[in-house]
């Protein structure tokens, strides 16, 4: 891992890793890339950023070429609610992208490709808790189909090329700095958000929808601990589970009251309940923490102290 490019930079995950992979390993040798949204002054003045589409295989060829890529981290995607609504973008951008990197990939020979998963790929047949790493994948959103589709076509590459394609399965990832856009668990980033601007906040799913979630310093630690572990001690390549707590949003709400008591959740379920009762409760991440030595470091309570903090300063 020398020389990175990351798809989809300008995204909540994405911005955050493009930062941390330029602190690691120098601002030149990460490569962020963006389609149509615009990137921050931070990531423009730090390093190169280059405008891509994805489903274009010359743009990602060139640009490998033109920055001597070794790495690509994929992290452009569109996510599970307006994947709804959008269902052949969605299928375009998730899967005619990935493979195009892969195949750019495998034709220049490049190190390593990483393409993370998501909860979205059980379903409601999955078992609900605990999920196990190795289990039923019969998702019901198109979101979830590519994110499958997206493990297996990873493992096929390895298994048939030898390309080294890692990925693991994120659950809901909560940040400050950039919010998220178009996913089912949007609301645990949103919750922080209005408590610290209006003090109340109205959830699109039910108080006791519980999903597994993370905050963002692990979900960039885990994605660059599994890049850098040695191949020969991975048994799975492109679908493991990582998680770090399971939490509804009714105890979500009542982390941010033990901070603002006059808080105040009410809860209108629209359209995305579905999708979040068609994944798992909790998910057992085992085969991440023996196989390259997976361990998040925050809790409900420690991210909730982390988000309100951060957000009371960036909106001071
Ligand atoms: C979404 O809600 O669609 C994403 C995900 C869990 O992959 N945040």
């Amino acid at each position: 891992m020398k020389r990175i490019l990351v798809t989809g930079s300008v995204g909540q995950i994405g911005s955050e890793l493009v930062m941390e992979l330029r602190n690691r390993l120098g601002n030149d040798n990460v490569l962020g890339t963006f389609h149509r949204t615009l990137p921050t002054e931070e990531l423009t003045e730090s390093g190169p950023m280059e405008k891509i589409r994805i489903q274009d295989v010359d743009d990602v060829a060139r640009l490998v070429e033109e920055y001597d890529i070794d790495t690509v981290f994929n992290m452009a995607a569109i996510l599970s609610a307006v994947g709804e609504q959008k269902p052949q973008l969605c299928w375009d951008v998730n899967m005619n992208g990935f493979i195009n990197i892969l195949e750019v990939a495998r034709e220049k020979e490049l190190r390593q490709v990483i393409n993370p998963s998501s909860i979205a790929a059980f379903g409601p047949e999955t078992p609900l808790q605990n999920t196990p790493n190795d289990t039923i994948l019969k998702p019901k959103t198109m979101y979830g189909v590519t994110k499958v589709a997206g493990e297996i076509l990873g493992d096929y590459y390895f298994h048939r090329y030898g390309l080294d394609v890692r990925g693991m399965r994120l659950p809901g990832i909560v940040s400050w700095k950039t919010p998220p856009g178009g996913g089912t668990t949007d609301y645990s980033v949103a919750i922080y958000y209005e408590a610290v601007q209006h003090r109340r906040y109205t959830c699109f799913v039910k108080e006791d929808t519980r999903l597994p979630l993370m905050y963002m310093p692990d979900c960039l630690n885990s994605m660059i601990d599994l890049a850098q572990a040695p191949l020969e001690d991975l048994i799975h390549h492109c679908d493991f589970n990582v998680t770090a707590f399971s939490n509804s949003p009714a105890e979500i709400a009542e982390s941010i009251k033990g901070h603002y008591p006059d808080f105040e959740a009410t809860y209108e379920p629209d359209f995305r309940q579905a999708i979040a009762d068609s994944w798992p409760d909790s998910i057992d991440d085992s085969a991440a923490r023996a196989e390259w030595g997976w361990d998040p470091e925050y809790n409900l309570e420690k991210m909730t102290v982390d988000m309100l903090e951060t957000l009371e300063r960036k909106f001071a």
